[in-house]
């Protein structure tokens, strides 16, 4: 089925400058900033500039430049706070209704700094 996007968002505000956010890293595809309520003592949330909806969405239909550019900023994000493989991290990325996405643009969290809880349903 084909994603309706609605301009209207949060993330697209945040990403046409109508709404401040504490940038972590902007590319030319890509925006990182951190989450205005978060849940560890890192808590980035990662999106492309492209209008995508869901991971899914983004995944099927971004270009390759797209994908290897939001790719490679988490891990330049990942480095810069000091994730390693020793410590760790979680990545999430909420979808629709079932995944009780608040934000309909795509967009991934990088959470760390903590001992996450154990992933629940
Ligand atoms: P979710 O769609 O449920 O995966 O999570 C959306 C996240 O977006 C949530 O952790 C809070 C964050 N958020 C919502 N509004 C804003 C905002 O205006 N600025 C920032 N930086 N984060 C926001």
């Amino acid at each position: 089925m084909p994603y309706s996007y609605d301009d209207q968002n949060i993330f697209a505000k945040i990403l046409r400058g109508e709404i401040p956010n504490n940038t972590v890293i902007e590319t030319d595809h890509t925006l990182a900033f951190a989450d205005i309520h978060p849940q560890a003592p890192t808590h980035v949330l990662v999106i492309p500039k492209g209008a995508y909806v869901t991971y899914e969405h983004f995944a099927a239909e971004a270009s390759d430049a797209e994908i290897l550019d939001f790719t490679r900023t988490v891990a330049k994000i990942c480095a810069g706070a000091g994730i390693t493989q020793d410590n760790g991290a979680r990545y999430i990325s909420n979808a629709g209704p079932h995944g009780v996405q608040e934000v309909p643009h795509f967009h991934l969290h990088i959470l760390a700094g903590r001992t996450m809880g154990r992933m629940v349903a």
